[in-house]
């Protein structure tokens, strides 16, 4: 995905050598990867929402810093799986961390070393690259507090710097940008300088009408389903008309995904157009179908299209 033209990026600064890197965001859900990605990019290439495991595959939002390109990995959270596409995220999740120069470790300032990220901690020695801590959510916590957070996390682990930030009001994001724009590898840039995002715009409003779904949708139902788009049409009058089929397990979760008279479908559908608009700059109509399939979490082709391996068992 390009960056609109006005958006005026950086560009790389005549003389100094350009650098290239790629920084995985890992942590447990929920602790604002998504959101922190979305703040180092300057525009929403990730969706957010307040329940947990809303990232279900690797995406990248690219960000240049000065003579640097940045490519920001974020990742599924980290938790304990248990039903297969469980396992497929976590599993992503430590793979896109391999895959980095640097990898950020988030810690929830609120939540703190719970459980989770405790199991994220014990699992750390086996990430090879420098690593970074990255303690998000300090707008919700009292600077004594942080502090004593951060002391406890730095003497179980060896992290290269710290950084305490609110990915929310982007308080410290701009020092994380510029330490790292320091620190990733010298080489050429990756990708084109106004690309924001290696995913295509069909996935990006796949992504966006889940997100409206998972906001609308309560207990069970988000992680019961998927959204695919099937159809992306430029008409000749400058429109875009989009096909999305949700996907759901079983005929009562169609039904609630429907709502009384189709209310609910609707107001997905009209929240999902509004922000698919805005980001293609065009008029778009777009068509939602909710259909039944029967254990789709185990359907290795419902893998494929959402970006992940799909765990033989
Ligand atoms: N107060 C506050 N809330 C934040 C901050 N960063 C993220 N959030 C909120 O935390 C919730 C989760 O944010 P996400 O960015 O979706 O978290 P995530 O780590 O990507 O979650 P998963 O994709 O489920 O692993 C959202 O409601 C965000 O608005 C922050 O700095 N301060
Ligand atoms: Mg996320």
């Amino acid at each position: 995905m390009r960056a609109p033209a006005k958006a005026g990026q950086d560009k790389a600064l005549a003389g100094e050598p350009t650098r290239c890197g790629f920084v995985a965001l890992i942590g447990a859900p929920n602790v604002g990867k998504s959101t922190l990605v979305n703040a180092l990019v300057g525009a929403k290439v990730a969706i957010v929402t307040h329940k947990v495991q809303t990232t279900r595959a690797l995406l990248r939002g690219i960000a240049i810093a000065g003579a640097a390109q940045l490519v920001f990995i974020d990742t599924p959270g980290i938790f304990a799986p248990r039903r297969r596409l469980d396992r497929a995220m976590v599993a992503t999740a430590w793979g896109g961390a391999r895959d980095a120069d640097i990898v950020a470790v988030l810690i929830d300032a609120k939540r703190g070393l719970d459980p989770e990220a405790e199991a994220i901690l014990g699992k750390l020695a086996e990430v090879r690259q420098p690593k970074i801590l990255v303690i998000n959510k300090v707008d919700l916590v009292p600077r004594p507090s942080l502090l004593t957070l951060t002391a406890g996390v730095t003497a179980r682990e060896n992290f290269a710097a710290t950084f305490m930030l609110s990915a929310l009001t982007g308080d410290g994001v701009g020092d994380l940008k510029a330490w790292l724009a320091d620190h990733v590898p010298r080489g050429p840039w990756h990708y084109p300088a106004d690309e924001i995002s290696d995913a295509p715009l069909r996935s990006l409003a796949a992504e966006i009408t889940r997100e409206k779904l998972y906001l609308r949708l309560h207990e069970e139902l988000p992680y019961r389903s998927t959204v695919a788009t099937d159809q992306w049409k430029e008409l000749k009058d400058g429109s875009v008309r989009i096909e999305q089929t949700i996907y759901v397990e079983r005929e009562s979760q169609r039904k609630i995904v429907l709502g009384k008279g189709g209310q609910t479908i609707k107001a997905i559908g009209a929240e999902a157009r509004r922000e698919i608009a805005q980001i293609v700059e065009a008029p778009v109509h777009l068509f939602l179908f909710v259909k039944v399939r029967e254990g789709w979490g185990d359907d290795p082709e419902r893998y494929r299209e959402m970006g992940l391996e799909f765990p033989d068992d």
